[in-house]
């Protein structure tokens, strides 16, 4: 029959084009690649909204200002009829958590160890959005983070893994260290299964993070979430979690390394992504001392170089203040006259915790009149002004 005839020729063209997609996935380096439709994720908009609701998103006002788009991937693109979502491993080769116990030294995360991974996933999937538009003859869009698309939930759908208690996207294969993107398209392709939660009763993700920012599984309160509070957030950081923060100067991986999923996962391969060595453990003395330029050279192509020096040295005085090192001490006394008011008030901080209560009154002694009101406050709240 003719209509039969043509079902199959739809579920040929649809099985070949899934093959034409992983083949080129594999490719470019992928290590999973699933799809998924934009109606696969109903509960998402709800939960989003809940989020937003509650505040958890902070001062990221980008995410409720996109709300309606984030939550359905209809909204943003009403004529895609497939999301074909990507899964780049970047497992560290050993547990990134060793760093923490040594206070002279600064955790900087995982996934900013390596080159901005917005960069490698968005060229790669360049690449084979191109080839398959070519190939398919129809429209296709690219997305990596930057885009309001809720990656998580639909790589679940997608089966690449489920949502783990820390909201993050385990996978059976790589645990909790894989970087996601996606490509929405009007190709119609046979989607795959959905993953089911293999956490359990596990809460190790939970029970390790060291701001207790998960008011319960599955929801994080972006507020208290050390990668948030040392990436995203501009200004001064709440200083009763200042202490909490310990030596992480860039992002936290305690969530993701704590996850017992973990112990599957091999390291990304050299060929796919290259972690810088000296972004292991860099010392926090020899961090203190970048300026600007330094900041800009030292970090080049990096993604810490998104906060910008200024954000970036607050977060380092934080682990300074931390350290209990007094041969900090001296650049710190600079840094409490540097012209960044965030430097400065952070430097107080630190000085205030890295000082004998006498050196401090000394030092505040001297010091002329402040006149920034976020560093007038720092003054106060280390027992002067
Ligand atoms: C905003 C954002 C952040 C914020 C907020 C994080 C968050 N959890 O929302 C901050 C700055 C804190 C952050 C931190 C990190 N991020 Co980020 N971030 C994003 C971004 C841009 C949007 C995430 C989002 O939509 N959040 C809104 C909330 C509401 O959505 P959700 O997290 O999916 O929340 C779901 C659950 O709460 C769930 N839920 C709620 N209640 C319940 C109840 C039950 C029973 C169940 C089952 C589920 C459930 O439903 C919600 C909707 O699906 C994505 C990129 C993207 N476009 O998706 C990257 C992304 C999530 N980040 C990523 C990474 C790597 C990180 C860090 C690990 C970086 C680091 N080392 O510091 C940390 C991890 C912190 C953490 N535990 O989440 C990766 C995660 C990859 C993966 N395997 O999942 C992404 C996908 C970027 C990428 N392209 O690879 N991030």
């Amino acid at each position: 029959m003719p209509e039969d005839r043509e079902a199959e020729k739809a579920g040929k063209r649809r099985s070949a084009l899934t093959a034409f997609l992983r083949e080129e996935a594999r490719a470019q380096g992928f290590d999973l690649c699933r799809i998924t439709r934009p109606d696969a994720i109903p509960q998402a908009a709800v939960r989003l909204g809940q989020f937003l609701d509650k505040g958890h998103h902070g001062t990221m006002g980008w995410m409720a200002e996109t709300r309606e788009r984030r939550g359905d991937p209809r909204v943003l693109w009403s004529e895609t009829r497939s999301i074909v979502v990507f899964g780049l491993n970047y497992g560290p080769d050993e547990d990134p958590r060793g760093v923490l116990e040594k206070k002279d030294k600064a955790a900087i995360s995982v996934y900013a160890r390596n080159r901005d991974y917005h960069d490698i996933i968005k060229g790669r999937l360049k690449e084979i959005a191109t080839r398959f538009a070519a190939r398919s003859k129809e429209d296709v869009k690219v997305f990596v983070d930057t885009a309001p698309v809720m990656e998580k939930p639909l790589a679940g759908a997608a089966g690449l893994g489920w949502q783990g208690k820390h909201t993050n996207l385990v996978s059976r294969a790589f645990g909790s260290w894989l970087f996601l993107g996606s490509m929405f398209t009007t190709a119609d392709i046979e989607p795959d299964e959905p993953e089911i939660d293999h956490c359990g009763s596990c809460r190790a993700c939970l029970d390790v993070c060291p701001t207790n920012a998960f008011p319960a599984p599955y929801q994080l309160d972006a507020r208290r979430c050390i990668s948030y509070l040392t990436i995203e957030h501009k200004g001064p950081i709440d200083p009763e979690l200042r202490p909490m923060i310990g030596n992480r100067i860039y992002g936290c991986d305690d969530c993701l390394a704590a996850c017992p999923w973990n112990k599957f996962a091999s390291a990304a391969s050299e060929m796919k992504l290259v972690a810088r060595d000296d972004l292991k453990e860099p010392s926090i003395a020899f961090l203190l001392t970048l300026d600007d330029a330094a900041f800009r050279a030292f970090f080049s192509g990096s993604p810490v170089k998104r906060v910008g020096r200024d954000r970036f040295i607050r977060n380092v005085l934080i682990a300074a203040g931390n350290s209990g090192e007094p041969s900090l001490i001296g650049r710190c006394c600079e840094l409490a006259e540097d012209p960044s008011p965030v430097v400065r008030g952070m430097a107080v901080w630190a000085l205030s915790r890295l000082m004998t209560s006498g050196e401090f009154r000394a030092f505040a002694a001297q010091r002329h009149d402040e006149a920034d009101e976020e560093v007038r406050a720092e003054w106060t709240l280390a027992g002067v002004l």
